[in-house]
């Protein structure tokens, strides 16, 4: 495994610092209505993206993932002022701005969504690894979901099939808690996720999603095991989301104190803890970082403001391969 080393430390403090700093910003224009549609953000569940990130080979893997999308391309290498120009709707977005929030793609960084049914992207990934298998690629596929996910029919077809083929997948429930308003225990029989592995004979367990160390350990011995002909894993990485599940969301399922609980155990604070513990920078240090992000943050707004809206023309564009099509006359 690639070691954990001070620039590890940094990198991560920089990107998750950068990834909270950028969603803040997407709640603040998501209420002035520069924003519009759903907006589900990620803040808490940082370190699960960290710590794969570090194990993955951002040359060849690939990955898929919910509605909860907008930092992992970032994170895969998309230019951060283009996922924010997408959810403002522009034609500088990742997808020229039809896609918005829940849809970032970019098949140039291998990122392939940005789903909005539940457990859609399961299969989805599954079929990804197949492809790879079958073509002799040894790229490997990270599968994200969510604990409201897992209740879906297609991961059971999606294990099952992964497991007899082998295929080089790594499926990640990432467990908030909760689906919506709904708690684990509402929906559970039991509430140790990672089981479910275990009616496939997959390698499955749980994970502590909000320490980026660990999640890197647990995810490049899964990402190693798939590169090598050793199939899928599942893990359940435990991790806690700090905001509503989307913006309209009154949390009225939850308390005020579970949630300043689990801001004890933040992924940021963790890791500027070890940082600041073991010298590897001092205070001062991290404001600047912390400076450079809150730029850049602006720089990515600016971007997306000054960037135009799509032509009406455009709506037409990605629909119809066959350019003499008939519904194509009432082009405008
Ligand atoms: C098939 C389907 N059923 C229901 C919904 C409505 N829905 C949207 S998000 C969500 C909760 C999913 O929760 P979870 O998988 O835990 O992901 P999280 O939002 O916590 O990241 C539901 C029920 C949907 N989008 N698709
Ligand atoms: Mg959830």
């Amino acid at each position: 495994m690639k070691k954990i080393t001070k620039e590890v430390y940094l990198k991560w403090y920089e990107d998750m610092f950068f990834w909270r700093k950028f969603e803040d910003k997407l709640a603040a224009v998501y209420i002035q209505q520069k924003v519009r549609g759903f907006l589900h953000l990620y803040n808490g569940q940082e370190a699960v993206l960290a710590g794969a990130l570090h194990a993955m080979d951002l040359d060849k893997d690939r990955m898929i993932t919910a509605y909860r999308n907008h930092v992992q391309p970032i994170g895969m290498g998309v230019d951060p002022r283009k996922v924010m120009a997408e959810l403002f709707g522009k034609v500088t977005g990742t997808s020229k701005g039809m896609g918005g929030s829940m849809h970032i793609f970019s098949k140039e960084h291998r990122f392939y969504g940005g789903h909005g049914i539940v457990g859609g992207q399961i299969p989805l990934g599954a079929g990804l690894a197949f492809a790879d298998k079958y073509f002799k690629r040894d790229s490997v596929t990270l599968c994200y979901m969510g604990d409201g996910a897992v209740r879906q029919g297609s991961l059971h077809e999606a294990f099952n099939l992964a497991m007899l083929w082998q295929l080089p997948v790594v499926f990640i429930c990432e467990n908030n808690g909760y689906a919506m308003g709904t708690s684990v225990a509402r929906t559970s029989h039991s509430t140790d996720i990672w089981k479910l592995g275990l009616g496939y004979e997959m390698p499955c367990s749980p994970v502590d999603g909000m320490d980026p160390a660990i999640v890197a350990k647990e995810m490049d011995k899964a990402i190693e095991r798939a590169r090598t002909g050793g199939g899928p894993t599942f893990l359940e990485m435990k991790t806690y989301r700090y905001r509503g599940h989307s913006m309209s969301d009154a949390q009225h399922y939850r308390t005020k104190e579970e949630v300043e609980e689990y801001k004890k155990i933040d992924p940021i604070t963790q890791v500027k803890d070890v940082i600041l513990e073991k010298g590897y920078a001092s205070e001062d240090d991290l404001k600047q970082i912390d400076k450079k992000v809150k730029d850049l943050v602006k720089e990515c707004e600016k971007f997306a403001e000054e960037s135009d809206f799509p032509p009406k023309e455009q709506m037409y564009d990605t629909v119809y391969e066959q350019e003499d099509y008939p519904f194509l006359q009432h082009k405008l």
